[in-house]
């Protein structure tokens, strides 16, 4: 797009909130050894997996049959492919961007390098939100799965006098309560005091140790104890006033995150066996099925019209997130700038192609009235008297929510790590457990993240914060690819964008459109056209959370920011 926008980023990339990281801090220098770094762990058959992994779970188990039933009817496939447009442009500008920086922290750091500290802190803190309750709404599908396999468990063991006849948590753990029975008042006092008192510990240090401080210094400590005075009151009114919590989702996050701090090795390995397990049962389901699809039930094919289709395909994009968790992941790759693209197109790929054919199978075998459930995949089996392989799909399901889980936590902990390596997040979040070569403080911040709403919240209705804070972050990462072929075009690029190499272009209102740009602004259009189908709750609780995070970007991450020129990037 020329000099004009060239002389813009030029004159904006000095300048406070707009510094930009320097090239020298995008690229891991392997040589150094030290607190803050990972060790590299992982393949490329690794990072697909992670991908996938990451990719099928509520969005192929759970949501699916809501959606046909409710929203598109037959024409959610028409629904899966719509969404999966910007995806594939998106996954064509991460890999550009991947196979050309190395550091961790995926559409965060890429944003450092091209639009600066503030957008990129608050894209950092915008997938922190898709990520969290991302994990918390995929928790909650998790704790439903288990319950569902543990109420059938049915045996009688005359000798042993063991009769078994389904095992039933007690109600007030099996669910978050709804959100009218939820103490509000007191959880948000808890949450943002002790939030806002963490932030007043690390600015003004320990309240504990006021000798040598100054008279400015001793009201930040003392406003450090008030804050954290209002979240343990929070805390205590919020216990005293619950009736219930998500007992199992609060669990699995707790042991998914030890396993996190084990190692990204074990982590890995644990993740293949769960992907082998879900794709496995999907393969059974998509056979079992497809044999079976009548043509009579696409008929209407599309009950809600186009509009149902679009609304649909919003929908349905929570089901591609995660081929973009791959492209966190860098510095836990042996080889990033190879394996990282690869691991993005290929899960894309895979993913894609189970999505849409499943989605066949489940409205081609039953109408798509009767899919209205969160296990439209038992409805079908039901139909097709299979319910021998009933048992195979809860356990399918479990496996898939737990791999996703294991990537959900796995991929905002690197990018919490960089952001605090870069100053903008406190120091705590990138250290390394000195045997585990693991970033433990930003792993457990993020078991919080996920945990507490997860056992606290009804989630269903924050889902759709999950996909906005999503495309928010394509369409940066589209715009990234933009800006660098021109602020860093001499870069080596191990991977380009279809057209990625052409300078011909024409002239647009005073601005040169090349066709290298034409990945991106597909990517930024179609992401652009699905946020507009996202409902105004939804955006204006993104608003919320976005100023939320402008808040503590200018009361910490301003002050302590190690972007261009201000000191190391925490190597
Ligand atoms: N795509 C992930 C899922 O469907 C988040 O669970």
């Amino acid at each position: 797009m020329g000099s004009f926008l060239a002389n813009i980023i030029q004159s904006l990339r000095g300048v406070g909130a707009f510094r930009v990281k320097s090239a020298d801090q995008l690229t891991v220098d392997d040589s150094e050894a030290g607190e803050h770094k990972l060790k590299r762990e992982l393949g490329p058959m690794d990072a697909i997996a992670m991908g996938v992994g990451c990719i099928i779970g509520a969005g192929i188990f759970v949501m699916p049959g809501v959606v046909a039933a409710k929203t598109a009817g037959p024409g959610i496939v028409l629904s899966f492919a719509f969404s999966a447009i910007p995806c594939i442009f998106v996954a064509y500008c991460l890999m550009e961007l991947a196979s050309m920086i190395d550091k961790g922290g995926s559409a965060y750091t890429y944003t450092a390098a091209t639009m600066g500290e503030l957008v990129a802190w608050i894209i950092g803190f915008d997938l922190l939100l898709e990520y969290a309750i991302g994990g918390s709404a995929v928790a909650a599908g998790w704790s439903e799965y288990l319950q569902k396999l543990l109420s059938g468990l049915n045996f009688d063991i005359n000798w042993l006098g063991l009769h078994l006849h389904g095992v039933y948590l007690p109600t007030y753990m099996q669910h978050a309560p709804g959100s009218d029975t939820l103490p509000w008042k007191y959880v948000l006092s808890g949450v943002g005091g002790c939030l806002f008192g963490a932030l007043g510990w690390f600015n003004f240090g320990s309240p504990f140790r006021v000798s040598g401080a100054n008279a400015f210094a001793l009201l930040g400590k003392l406003a450090t104890v008030a804050l954290y005075g209002v979240g343990a009151w929070g805390a205590y009114e919020t216990a005293m006033h619950l009736t219930s919590v998500n007992l199992p989702a609060i669990v699995i996050i707790i042991l998914l995150s030890l396993l996190l701090m084990v190692g990204v090795k074990q982590t890995a390995r644990a993740n293949l066996f769960f992907v082998f397990v879900k794709v496995a049962v999907i393969v059974v389901f998509v056979a079992l099925g497809i044999w079976h699809v009548q043509s009579a039930n696409f008929d209407p094919f599309l009950p809600y019209g186009m509009d149902g289709v679009f609304r649909g395909g919003v929908q349905a994009f929570f089901a591609y997130i995660g081929f973009d968790a791959v492209s966190t992941l860098p510095e836990d790759c042996k080889n990033p700038k190879r394996d990282v693209p690869i691991g993005i197109g290929g899960s894309l790929v895979v993913s894609t192609i189970l999505y849409m054919t499943v989605a066949l199978v489940m409205v081609g075998v039953v109408t798509y009235t009767s899919l209205n459930t969160a296990a439209p995949m038992a409805v079908v089996l039901e139909q097709l008297k299979a319910t021998w392989a009933l048992p195979l799909i809860v356990v399918g399901a479990i496996a898939g929510l737990t791999s996703v889980l294991i990537v959900l936590l796995l991929g905002p902990s690197r990018i919490l790590m960089t952001m605090s390596r870069d100053g903008l997040m406190p120091p705590v979040f990138s250290k390394m457990h000195p045997r585990l070569k693991t970033p433990v403080g930003s792993i457990a911040l993020l078991a919080l993240m996920v945990g507490l709403p997860a056992g606290l919240i009804p989630i269903s209705e924050l889902v759709d914060l999950t996909s906005i804070g999503t495309l928010f972050a394509f369409m940066l990462i589209c715009a990234g690819v933009i800006v660098l072929r021109r602020t860093a075009p001499e870069a080596k690029r191990g991977f380009k964008v279809p057209f990625g190499n052409s300078t011909a272009g024409i002239s647009l209102f005073g601005t040169r459109v090349i066709a290298a740009d034409t990945f991106p602004l597909l990517g930024i259009a179609s992401t652009m056209v699905l946020m507009a189908y996202v409902e105004l709750l939804t955006w204006e609780r993104f608003v919320i959370w976005l100023l939320i995070g402008f808040a503590i970007y200018f009361a910490y991450s301003r002050f302590h920011s190690k972007f261009a020129g201000s000191g190391s990037s925490g190597k």
